[in-house]
């Protein structure tokens, strides 16, 4: 049985990814290194520091700069992406979200958010959703990073949910490798490229249905 969902948030409740991604192009840009979308793949799912890391590297450039100077450059991305979600609405829902949330609800499963962003609280606030979860773990309550389980371990284990009863939600593979670890089963939202170590895979969060995934699970 499912007694618990645990959603990634950028890219799964609202489209949060795109806000990293232009206020990282417009960082990379600055500093003079190339930066597209295939790229910024990679970046989904990983914490900002590291994220940074990865972009130096792709510009050769990951001996320049101090670790201070790597800490500026971070907050200047994170100032970049604060101003862009300051526009965020509860009409910034993806698709089927909030049906999805409300029939959970319904439902009496447990819902978590497991997200690797300091920013999580705060966009939570603006699409005024705080009222679904029973728990939320973000980026200052753990150690390690997605693709490492803890951040879906924590969250089931706050809900109080054995990890085999929980569904994850993720668009990032790194996300999707981390429910995995976790020994939960895992949906994925996005391509089946992006998404092929996924147990489900649905294009677009407007697919994501709890009978199909229930459907999926006892499969
Ligand atoms: P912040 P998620 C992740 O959130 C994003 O996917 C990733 O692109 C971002 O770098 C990371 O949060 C850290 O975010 O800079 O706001 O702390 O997908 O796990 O909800
Ligand atoms: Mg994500």
């Amino acid at each position: 049985k499912i007694s618990a969902f645990i959603f990634d948030l950028d890219g799964v409740i609202t489209d949060t990814a795109e806000y990293h991604y232009l206020a990282w192009k417009q960082l990379a840009e600055e500093l003079g290194i190339f930066f597209d979308r295939e790229f910024n793949e990679q970046l989904k799912g990983v914490s900002r520091m590291e994220s940074l890391e990865r972009i130096l590297a792709f510009g050769n450039q990951a001996e320049r700069y101090t670790k201070e100077e790597k800490e500026a450059l971070a907050a200047k991305k994170n100032e970049h992406y604060k101003q862009l979600i300051e526009k965020i609405t509860p009409n910034d829902l993806l698709p089927g979200i909030a049906e999805l949330l409300e029939d959970l609800k319904k439902r009496g499963i447990k819902i978590g958010l497991a997200s690797a962003s300091k920013n999580a609280f705060a966009v939570i606030e603006r699409l005024q959703i705080g009222g679904y979860f029973d728990t939320i773990v973000d980026a200052a309550n753990i150690q390690h990073s997605k693709p490492h389980p803890e951040i879906f371990l924590t969250a089931a284990q706050q809900l109080g949910v054995p990890c085999v009863e929980c569904v994850g939600v993720e668009d990032a593979e790194a996300g999707i490798q981390a429910i995995k670890a976790a020994n939960m089963f895992a949906v994925g939202v996005g391509t089946k490229e992006a998404m092929k170590d996924a147990d489900y895979i649905v294009e677009s969060t407007a697919d994501l249905n709890y009978e199909s995934i229930l459907k999926a699970f006892q499969q």
